[in-house]
Protein backbone atom coordinates (compact mmCIF):
# COMPACT_ATOMS: atom_id res chain seq x y z
CA UNK A 1 0.00 0.00 0.00
CA UNK A 2 1.39 3.49 -0.95
CA UNK A 3 0.63 6.38 1.00
CA UNK A 4 -0.23 9.22 -0.79
CA UNK A 5 0.58 11.79 1.20
CA UNK A 6 4.05 11.97 0.05
CA UNK A 7 4.76 12.43 -3.80
CA UNK A 8 5.53 9.00 -5.25
CA UNK A 9 9.41 9.98 -5.72
CA UNK A 10 9.62 11.15 -2.31
CA UNK A 11 13.78 11.36 -1.22
CA UNK A 12 13.82 9.11 2.25
CA UNK A 13 17.02 8.36 4.07
CA UNK A 14 19.95 9.91 6.93
CA UNK A 15 22.17 12.66 6.78
CA UNK A 16 25.73 12.33 8.77
CA UNK A 17 29.08 14.49 8.28
CA UNK A 18 32.55 13.31 8.06
CA UNK A 19 34.26 14.39 11.65
CA UNK A 20 31.55 13.16 13.54
CA UNK A 21 31.51 9.83 12.49
CA UNK A 22 34.76 8.78 9.84
CA UNK A 23 37.36 8.90 12.75
CA UNK A 24 41.01 8.14 10.74
CA UNK A 25 41.84 11.55 11.40
CA UNK A 26 45.85 11.37 10.09
CA UNK A 27 45.21 8.15 7.34
CA UNK A 28 45.69 8.69 4.11
CA UNK A 29 47.70 12.44 4.54
CA UNK A 30 44.60 13.83 6.00
CA UNK A 31 45.32 17.15 7.83
CA UNK A 32 44.02 18.19 10.61
CA UNK A 33 40.90 20.14 10.76
CA UNK A 34 38.88 22.65 12.98
CA UNK A 35 37.13 19.53 14.68
CA UNK A 36 39.80 17.69 15.03
CA UNK A 37 41.26 20.24 17.25
CA UNK A 38 37.91 20.12 19.85
CA UNK A 39 37.83 18.43 22.98
CA UNK A 40 35.23 16.04 24.16
CA UNK A 41 32.80 17.43 26.52
CA UNK A 42 29.52 16.17 27.74
CA UNK A 43 26.36 17.85 29.03
CA UNK A 44 27.64 19.64 31.62
CA UNK A 45 31.52 20.13 30.27
CA UNK A 46 31.50 22.37 27.42
CA UNK A 47 33.51 21.54 24.76
CA UNK A 48 36.82 23.60 24.61
CA UNK A 49 39.01 24.34 21.62
CA UNK A 50 42.90 24.04 21.01
CA UNK A 51 45.40 25.45 18.96
CA UNK A 52 47.48 22.58 18.68
CA UNK A 53 47.13 18.64 19.52
CA UNK A 54 47.46 18.07 23.56
CA UNK A 55 49.03 14.87 24.57
CA UNK A 56 46.87 12.46 26.36
CA UNK A 57 43.65 14.61 25.47
CA UNK A 58 40.85 12.81 24.38
CA UNK A 59 39.21 14.23 20.98
CA UNK A 60 35.66 12.60 19.74
CA UNK A 61 36.74 12.55 15.96
CA UNK A 62 39.56 10.91 16.01
CA UNK A 63 38.15 7.51 16.07
CA UNK A 64 33.95 8.47 16.20
CA UNK A 65 32.53 5.91 14.96
CA UNK A 66 35.09 4.64 12.48
CA UNK A 67 33.07 4.76 9.63
CA UNK A 68 36.47 5.59 7.73
CA UNK A 69 37.10 1.51 7.85
CA UNK A 70 33.59 0.24 8.45
CA UNK A 71 31.37 2.58 5.58
CA UNK A 72 30.52 -1.02 3.61
CA UNK A 73 29.08 -2.54 6.64
CA UNK A 74 26.99 1.22 7.35
CA UNK A 75 26.28 2.00 3.91
CA UNK A 76 24.57 -2.06 3.93
CA UNK A 77 22.45 -1.26 6.51
CA UNK A 78 21.30 2.23 5.28
CA UNK A 79 20.50 -0.02 1.97
CA UNK A 80 18.39 -2.66 4.70
CA UNK A 81 15.95 0.47 5.67
CA UNK A 82 15.76 1.26 2.25
CA UNK A 83 17.25 4.88 1.93
CA UNK A 84 17.08 6.30 -1.60
CA UNK A 85 19.29 9.35 -0.04
CA UNK A 86 22.00 9.49 2.07
CA UNK A 87 23.56 13.14 3.04
CA UNK A 88 26.85 13.07 4.10
CA UNK A 89 29.63 15.78 3.88
CA UNK A 90 33.72 15.44 2.86
CA UNK A 91 36.23 16.33 4.83
CA UNK A 92 38.02 18.98 3.07
CA UNK A 93 41.21 18.26 4.58
CA UNK A 94 41.59 14.12 3.40
CA UNK A 95 41.68 16.46 -0.20
CA UNK A 96 43.19 19.73 0.78
CA UNK A 97 45.20 18.79 4.17
CA UNK A 98 46.32 22.22 5.09
CA UNK A 99 44.02 23.63 2.43
CA UNK A 100 46.86 25.40 0.95
CA UNK A 101 48.14 23.02 -1.25
CA UNK A 102 47.30 23.76 -5.30
CA UNK A 103 47.17 20.19 -6.20
CA UNK A 104 44.43 17.72 -4.37
CA UNK A 105 45.38 14.37 -1.93
CA UNK A 106 44.58 11.53 -4.82
CA UNK A 107 44.73 9.25 -1.61
CA UNK A 108 41.32 11.40 0.18
CA UNK A 109 39.70 11.56 -3.01
CA UNK A 110 39.61 7.40 -3.30
CA UNK A 111 37.95 7.08 0.06
CA UNK A 112 34.84 8.92 -1.77
CA UNK A 113 35.16 7.07 -4.73
CA UNK A 114 34.45 3.64 -2.76
CA UNK A 115 31.59 5.51 -0.59
CA UNK A 116 29.69 6.77 -4.04
CA UNK A 117 30.50 3.13 -5.37
CA UNK A 118 28.71 1.57 -2.66
CA UNK A 119 25.76 3.69 -2.66
CA UNK A 120 25.48 3.36 -5.86
CA UNK A 121 25.64 -0.24 -6.05
CA UNK A 122 22.45 0.22 -3.40
CA UNK A 123 20.51 3.19 -5.76
CA UNK A 124 21.02 5.54 -2.98
CA UNK A 125 21.24 9.06 -4.26
CA UNK A 126 24.37 11.25 -2.17
CA UNK A 127 23.85 14.73 -1.18
CA UNK A 128 26.98 15.86 -0.42
CA UNK A 129 27.64 18.44 2.08
CA UNK A 130 30.58 20.40 0.98
CA UNK A 131 31.58 22.09 4.15
CA UNK A 132 30.20 20.69 7.27
CA UNK A 133 31.68 22.23 10.80
CA UNK A 134 35.28 21.26 9.73
CA UNK A 135 37.79 23.89 7.39
CA UNK A 136 41.31 22.71 7.79
CA UNK A 137 43.42 23.91 10.61
CA UNK A 138 46.10 25.29 8.21
CA UNK A 139 43.43 27.89 7.13
CA UNK A 140 42.83 28.66 10.85
CA UNK A 141 46.47 29.28 11.13
CA UNK A 142 47.10 31.19 8.04
CA UNK A 143 44.27 33.49 7.83
CA UNK A 144 42.33 32.95 10.76
CA UNK A 145 39.61 31.07 8.28
CA UNK A 146 36.75 32.97 7.28
CA UNK A 147 37.52 36.30 8.37
CA UNK A 148 39.57 36.64 5.69
CA UNK A 149 38.35 37.22 2.03
CA UNK A 150 41.43 34.64 1.25
CA UNK A 151 39.50 31.70 1.87
CA UNK A 152 37.46 31.77 -0.74
CA UNK A 153 39.80 31.00 -3.23
CA UNK A 154 40.91 27.79 -0.79
CA UNK A 155 37.24 27.05 -1.10
CA UNK A 156 36.57 27.17 -4.31
CA UNK A 157 39.72 24.78 -5.14
CA UNK A 158 37.85 22.54 -3.03
CA UNK A 159 34.58 22.60 -4.27
CA UNK A 160 35.76 22.56 -7.65
CA UNK A 161 38.49 19.85 -7.45
CA UNK A 162 35.04 17.38 -6.14
CA UNK A 163 32.21 18.58 -7.81
CA UNK A 164 34.62 18.11 -11.23
CA UNK A 165 35.44 14.84 -9.83
CA UNK A 166 31.70 13.39 -8.88
CA UNK A 167 29.11 15.47 -11.04
CA UNK A 168 28.38 12.52 -12.77
CA UNK A 169 27.20 10.37 -9.78
CA UNK A 170 26.12 13.18 -7.46
CA UNK A 171 23.58 15.21 -8.63
CA UNK A 172 22.71 16.58 -5.21
CA UNK A 173 25.16 19.45 -3.36
CA UNK A 174 24.87 21.63 -0.41
CA UNK A 175 27.47 23.99 0.20
CA UNK A 176 27.58 24.51 3.83
CA UNK A 177 25.90 23.30 6.38
CA UNK A 178 24.14 25.89 8.74
CA UNK A 179 25.86 28.69 7.17
CA UNK A 180 23.36 30.48 9.41
CA UNK A 181 25.02 29.34 12.71
CA UNK A 182 27.45 32.27 11.78
CA UNK A 183 25.13 34.77 12.95
CA UNK A 184 25.20 33.21 16.34
CA UNK A 185 28.37 33.38 19.04
CA UNK A 186 28.46 29.81 18.57
CA UNK A 187 29.47 30.21 15.17
CA UNK A 188 32.81 31.44 15.18
CA UNK A 189 34.69 28.71 15.39
CA UNK A 190 32.94 25.70 14.54
CA UNK A 191 31.11 27.33 11.24
CA UNK A 192 33.75 30.43 10.51
CA UNK A 193 37.24 28.38 11.38
CA UNK A 194 38.06 31.70 13.14
CA UNK A 195 40.08 31.25 16.64
CA UNK A 196 38.26 31.16 19.66
CA UNK A 197 40.76 30.46 22.41
CA UNK A 198 40.13 29.48 26.08
CA UNK A 199 36.00 29.63 25.16
CA UNK A 200 33.19 28.60 26.90
CA UNK A 201 30.85 26.83 23.85
CA UNK A 202 33.05 28.41 21.16
CA UNK A 203 32.37 31.65 21.90
CA UNK A 204 35.35 34.50 23.12
CA UNK A 205 34.31 37.85 23.21
CA UNK A 206 37.67 39.08 22.73
CA UNK A 207 38.32 37.68 18.77
CA UNK A 208 34.58 36.71 18.32
CA UNK A 209 32.78 39.93 17.11
CA UNK A 210 29.50 40.24 15.38
CA UNK A 211 31.58 42.54 12.73
CA UNK A 212 33.79 39.46 12.56
CA UNK A 213 31.47 36.59 12.10
CA UNK A 214 29.10 38.88 9.51
CA UNK A 215 32.33 39.27 7.51
CA UNK A 216 32.99 36.00 7.61
CA UNK A 217 29.56 35.10 6.29
CA UNK A 218 29.85 37.86 3.46
CA UNK A 219 32.74 35.47 2.73
CA UNK A 220 30.89 32.19 2.64
CA UNK A 221 28.35 33.68 0.88
CA UNK A 222 30.30 34.81 -2.27
CA UNK A 223 32.37 31.31 -1.91
CA UNK A 224 28.55 29.42 -1.98
CA UNK A 225 27.25 31.89 -5.35
CA UNK A 226 30.60 30.83 -7.45
CA UNK A 227 30.26 27.29 -6.60
CA UNK A 228 26.54 27.74 -7.46
CA UNK A 229 27.57 29.17 -10.47
CA UNK A 230 30.33 27.26 -11.48
CA UNK A 231 28.26 23.63 -11.28
CA UNK A 232 25.49 24.75 -12.87
CA UNK A 233 27.53 25.57 -15.88
CA UNK A 234 29.64 22.69 -15.45
CA UNK A 235 26.42 20.43 -15.92
CA UNK A 236 22.87 22.08 -15.81
CA UNK A 237 21.16 19.11 -14.28
CA UNK A 238 23.48 19.59 -11.05
CA UNK A 239 21.08 20.59 -8.12
CA UNK A 240 22.48 23.02 -5.82
CA UNK A 241 21.33 24.23 -2.39
CA UNK A 242 21.38 26.03 0.91
CA UNK A 243 21.40 24.78 4.31
CA UNK A 244 20.19 26.80 7.15
CA UNK A 245 19.30 25.70 10.87
CA UNK A 246 16.21 27.03 10.65
CA UNK A 247 14.76 28.90 13.68
CA UNK A 248 11.19 28.96 14.46
CA UNK A 249 10.82 31.33 17.11
CA UNK A 250 7.63 31.97 19.29
CA UNK A 251 6.94 34.85 21.30
CA UNK A 252 6.24 34.04 24.94
CA UNK A 253 3.42 36.63 25.54
CA UNK A 254 1.51 38.59 23.43
CA UNK A 255 3.26 41.64 24.68
CA UNK A 256 4.01 43.67 21.11
CA UNK A 257 7.78 43.99 21.90
CA UNK A 258 7.88 40.10 22.45
CA UNK A 259 5.85 39.73 18.94
CA UNK A 260 8.55 42.35 17.22
CA UNK A 261 11.41 40.67 18.84
CA UNK A 262 10.62 37.51 17.27
CA UNK A 263 9.88 39.27 13.76
CA UNK A 264 13.33 40.66 13.95
CA UNK A 265 15.21 37.53 14.87
CA UNK A 266 13.19 35.88 12.28
CA UNK A 267 14.66 37.95 9.79
CA UNK A 268 17.89 37.91 11.13
CA UNK A 269 18.77 34.57 12.15
CA UNK A 270 16.87 33.09 9.18
CA UNK A 271 16.09 35.09 6.13
CA UNK A 272 19.40 36.91 6.41
CA UNK A 273 21.00 34.31 4.77
CA UNK A 274 18.20 32.72 3.22
CA UNK A 275 17.37 35.53 0.57
CA UNK A 276 21.44 35.76 0.23
CA UNK A 277 21.33 32.17 -1.52
CA UNK A 278 18.06 32.00 -2.93
CA UNK A 279 17.15 35.50 -4.11
CA UNK A 280 20.72 36.69 -4.30
CA UNK A 281 20.76 39.62 -2.81
CA UNK A 282 20.78 41.22 0.93
CA UNK A 283 17.02 41.44 2.42
CA UNK A 284 15.74 44.60 2.69
CA UNK A 285 16.03 44.52 6.22
CA UNK A 286 20.18 44.00 6.08
CA UNK A 287 21.47 47.69 6.00
CA UNK A 288 19.41 48.48 9.35
CA UNK A 289 20.56 45.82 11.08
CA UNK A 290 24.49 46.69 9.84
CA UNK A 291 23.47 50.52 11.12
CA UNK A 292 22.27 49.52 14.43
CA UNK A 293 24.68 47.24 15.31
CA UNK A 294 27.57 49.24 13.81
CA UNK A 295 28.77 46.54 11.37
CA UNK A 296 31.06 47.84 8.54
CA UNK A 297 30.62 45.22 5.89
CA UNK A 298 34.16 45.19 3.40
CA UNK A 299 31.97 44.24 -0.14
CA UNK A 300 33.95 44.16 -3.09
CA UNK A 301 33.00 46.09 -6.19
CA UNK A 302 31.66 42.85 -7.89
CA UNK A 303 29.71 41.07 -4.93
CA UNK A 304 26.94 41.97 -5.59
CA UNK A 305 27.03 40.47 -9.20
CA UNK A 306 28.41 37.40 -7.96
CA UNK A 307 25.86 36.76 -5.66
CA UNK A 308 22.77 37.61 -8.25
CA UNK A 309 24.48 34.96 -10.75
CA UNK A 310 24.75 32.26 -8.17
CA UNK A 311 21.62 31.61 -6.43
CA UNK A 312 20.87 27.74 -5.47
CA UNK A 313 17.83 25.19 -6.56
CA UNK A 314 16.55 24.44 -3.53
CA UNK A 315 16.41 25.17 0.01
CA UNK A 316 17.56 22.79 2.84
CA UNK A 317 17.27 22.94 6.52
CA UNK A 318 17.39 21.35 9.90
CA UNK A 319 14.99 21.21 12.45
CA UNK A 320 14.83 19.46 15.88
CA UNK A 321 13.16 22.05 18.07
CA UNK A 322 11.38 25.42 18.17
CA UNK A 323 12.59 28.30 20.75
CA UNK A 324 10.73 30.89 22.57
CA UNK A 325 11.60 34.23 23.22
CA UNK A 326 10.44 37.66 25.58
CA UNK A 327 11.62 40.93 26.04
CA UNK A 328 10.14 40.72 29.35
CA UNK A 329 12.53 38.71 31.49
CA UNK A 330 10.43 35.79 32.29
CA UNK A 331 10.67 32.44 31.80
CA UNK A 332 13.82 30.29 32.54
CA UNK A 333 16.36 29.33 29.97
CA UNK A 334 15.97 26.28 27.84
CA UNK A 335 18.34 24.08 26.20
CA UNK A 336 19.44 24.36 22.28
CA UNK A 337 22.16 23.33 20.15
CA UNK A 338 22.93 27.40 18.96
CA UNK A 339 19.44 28.54 19.16
CA UNK A 340 18.07 28.52 22.36
CA UNK A 341 15.23 30.98 24.12
CA UNK A 342 13.25 30.66 26.78
CA UNK A 343 11.47 27.30 28.43
CA UNK A 344 7.84 26.91 26.45
CA UNK A 345 5.37 25.76 28.93
CA UNK A 346 3.12 24.06 26.42
CA UNK A 347 6.32 21.44 25.14
CA UNK A 348 8.19 18.80 26.52
CA UNK A 349 12.30 18.55 26.60
CA UNK A 350 14.95 16.12 25.66
CA UNK A 351 17.22 15.37 28.80
CA UNK A 352 19.61 17.70 27.00
CA UNK A 353 16.81 20.22 27.35
CA UNK A 354 15.70 20.65 23.31
CA UNK A 355 11.95 21.14 22.99
CA UNK A 356 10.08 18.81 21.26
CA UNK A 357 7.73 20.72 18.99
CA UNK A 358 6.38 18.68 15.54
CA UNK A 359 3.77 21.64 14.58
CA UNK A 360 6.72 23.53 14.52
CA UNK A 361 8.24 21.97 11.88
CA UNK A 362 4.87 22.52 9.59
CA UNK A 363 4.88 26.23 10.56
CA UNK A 364 8.54 26.65 9.51
CA UNK A 365 8.05 24.51 6.43
CA UNK A 366 5.29 26.52 5.38
CA UNK A 367 6.84 30.15 6.38
CA UNK A 368 10.14 28.75 4.28
CA UNK A 369 8.04 27.87 0.84
CA UNK A 370 6.12 31.17 0.97
CA UNK A 371 9.11 33.32 0.95
CA UNK A 372 10.98 31.36 -1.71
CA UNK A 373 8.87 28.73 -3.91
CA UNK A 374 11.45 26.70 -4.28
CA UNK A 375 11.72 22.97 -3.28
CA UNK A 376 12.43 22.15 -0.23
CA UNK A 377 14.57 19.25 2.03
CA UNK A 378 14.28 18.51 5.72
CA UNK A 379 18.12 17.52 5.95
CA UNK A 380 18.49 17.16 9.59
CA UNK A 381 15.59 16.35 12.25
CA UNK A 382 16.55 13.77 15.46
CA UNK A 383 15.85 12.67 18.81
CA UNK A 384 19.25 12.81 20.63
CA UNK A 385 18.89 10.44 23.81
CA UNK A 386 20.72 8.09 25.92
CA UNK A 387 19.60 4.42 25.10
CA UNK A 388 20.41 0.81 26.34
CA UNK A 389 21.35 -2.12 24.96
CA UNK A 390 19.74 -5.11 25.51
CA UNK A 391 19.02 -8.71 24.80
CA UNK A 392 15.71 -9.65 22.92
CA UNK A 393 14.97 -12.71 21.13
CA UNK A 394 18.61 -13.65 21.13
CA UNK A 395 19.80 -10.23 20.07
CA UNK A 396 20.83 -7.15 20.52
CA UNK A 397 18.86 -4.08 20.34
CA UNK A 398 17.54 -0.92 21.50
CA UNK A 399 13.49 -0.16 22.47
CA UNK A 400 13.94 3.60 21.88
CA UNK A 401 10.00 4.33 21.88
CA UNK A 402 11.06 7.83 22.58
CA UNK A 403 12.47 8.30 19.32
CA UNK A 404 10.06 6.88 17.61
CA UNK A 405 7.27 8.89 18.75
CA UNK A 406 9.76 12.32 18.19
CA UNK A 407 10.03 10.73 14.50
CA UNK A 408 6.65 9.81 13.61
CA UNK A 409 4.71 12.96 14.44
CA UNK A 410 7.75 15.32 12.68
CA UNK A 411 6.52 12.61 9.70
CA UNK A 412 2.94 13.32 9.95
CA UNK A 413 3.97 17.25 10.32
CA UNK A 414 6.22 17.14 6.97
CA UNK A 415 2.94 15.03 5.55
CA UNK A 416 0.56 17.57 6.73
CA UNK A 417 3.09 20.32 5.24
CA UNK A 418 3.01 18.42 2.06
CA UNK A 419 -1.44 18.71 1.97
CA UNK A 420 -0.59 22.16 2.80
CA UNK A 421 0.88 22.47 -0.77
CA UNK A 422 4.95 22.91 0.47
CA UNK A 423 6.80 21.39 -2.63
CA UNK A 424 8.72 18.84 0.03
CA UNK A 425 11.15 16.59 -1.53
CA UNK A 426 12.92 14.67 0.55
CA UNK A 427 13.75 13.81 4.52
CA UNK A 428 17.38 13.00 5.65
CA UNK A 429 16.73 12.50 9.53
CA UNK A 430 19.71 13.00 12.06
CA UNK A 431 21.53 10.70 12.56
CA UNK A 432 20.99 7.06 10.86
CA UNK A 433 23.91 5.91 12.97
CA UNK A 434 24.96 6.82 15.93
CA UNK A 435 27.86 9.46 16.07
CA UNK A 436 30.18 11.95 17.66
CA UNK A 437 27.47 15.18 18.68
CA UNK A 438 28.25 18.37 17.56
CA UNK A 439 27.95 20.44 20.24
CA UNK A 440 28.82 18.51 23.11
CA UNK A 441 31.15 15.89 21.71
CA UNK A 442 29.65 12.58 23.30
CA UNK A 443 28.56 9.45 22.40
CA UNK A 444 25.92 9.18 25.21
CA UNK A 445 23.48 11.87 22.98
CA UNK A 446 22.56 8.96 20.49
CA UNK A 447 20.42 10.08 17.55
CA UNK A 448 20.86 6.40 15.00
CA UNK A 449 18.69 4.00 14.58
CA UNK A 450 21.64 1.70 14.48
CA UNK A 451 23.17 1.50 17.99
CA UNK A 452 27.71 1.72 17.69
CA UNK A 453 28.83 0.63 21.05
CA UNK A 454 31.12 3.03 21.58
CA UNK A 455 31.45 5.72 24.65
CA UNK A 456 32.54 8.72 26.07
CA UNK A 457 35.18 7.41 27.40
CA UNK A 458 36.80 6.15 24.04
CA UNK A 459 35.81 2.25 24.81
CA UNK A 460 33.46 -0.09 23.71
CA UNK A 461 33.91 -2.57 20.44
CA UNK A 462 32.34 -0.34 17.75
CA UNK A 463 29.46 -2.84 16.61
CA UNK A 464 26.66 -1.97 14.96
CA UNK A 465 23.19 -3.32 16.25
CA UNK A 466 19.85 -2.66 14.59
CA UNK A 467 17.51 -0.24 17.07
CA UNK A 468 13.24 -1.05 17.15
CA UNK A 469 13.55 2.76 14.95
CA UNK A 470 15.53 0.87 12.61
CA UNK A 471 12.42 -1.58 11.75
CA UNK A 472 10.27 1.91 11.97
CA UNK A 473 12.03 3.86 9.80
CA UNK A 474 12.32 1.06 6.95
CA UNK A 475 8.51 -0.03 7.18
CA UNK A 476 8.09 4.30 6.80
CA UNK A 477 10.01 3.87 3.85
CA UNK A 478 8.73 0.75 2.24
CA UNK A 479 4.83 2.87 2.42
CA UNK A 480 6.20 6.02 1.71
CA UNK A 481 4.91 7.58 4.90
CA UNK A 482 3.35 6.69 8.14
C1 LIG B 1 23.39 20.38 13.89
C2 LIG B 1 24.64 19.97 13.15
C3 LIG B 1 24.95 18.52 13.17
C4 LIG B 1 24.44 17.74 14.36
C5 LIG B 1 23.13 18.24 14.93
C6 LIG B 1 22.76 17.69 16.28
O1 LIG B 1 23.53 21.67 14.35
O2 LIG B 1 24.56 20.33 11.79
O3 LIG B 1 26.32 18.38 12.90
O4 LIG B 1 25.38 17.39 15.25
O5 LIG B 1 23.07 19.64 15.00
O6 LIG B 1 23.41 18.41 17.28
P1 LIG B 1 24.22 17.73 18.45
O7 LIG B 1 25.15 16.79 17.79
O8 LIG B 1 24.92 18.83 19.13
O9 LIG B 1 23.23 17.05 19.31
Amino acid sequence: MTNQQFPENFLWGGATAANQLEGAYQTDGKGLSTSDLLLGGNVNTPRKTTRELVPDAFYPSHEAIDHFHRFKEDIALFAEMGFKLYRFSIAWTRIFPTGLETEPNEAGLAFYDQIIAELKRYNIEPLITISHFESPIGLTKAFNGWAARDMIDAYVRFAKVIINRYHQDVKYWLTFNEINMLTRPMGAYLAGGMYVDDSDRFISPDVDSEQLRLQALHHQFIASALVTKFAHELDASLKIGCMLAYRMLYPLTSKPTDIALVQTATEFNNFYCGDVQVKGRYAYFAKRYWRDHDIQLDIGADDEAILAAGTVDFYTFSYYQSSTMTTTGEGEQAGGNFFSGVKNPYLDRSDWGWEIDPRGLRTALNQIYDRYHVPLMVVENGFGTRDDLIEKDGSKTVEDTERINYLQAHVAAMADAIQDGVDLIGYTSWAPIDLVSASTGEMAKRYGYIFVDKHDDGSGTLARYRKQSFYWYQQVIQQNGL
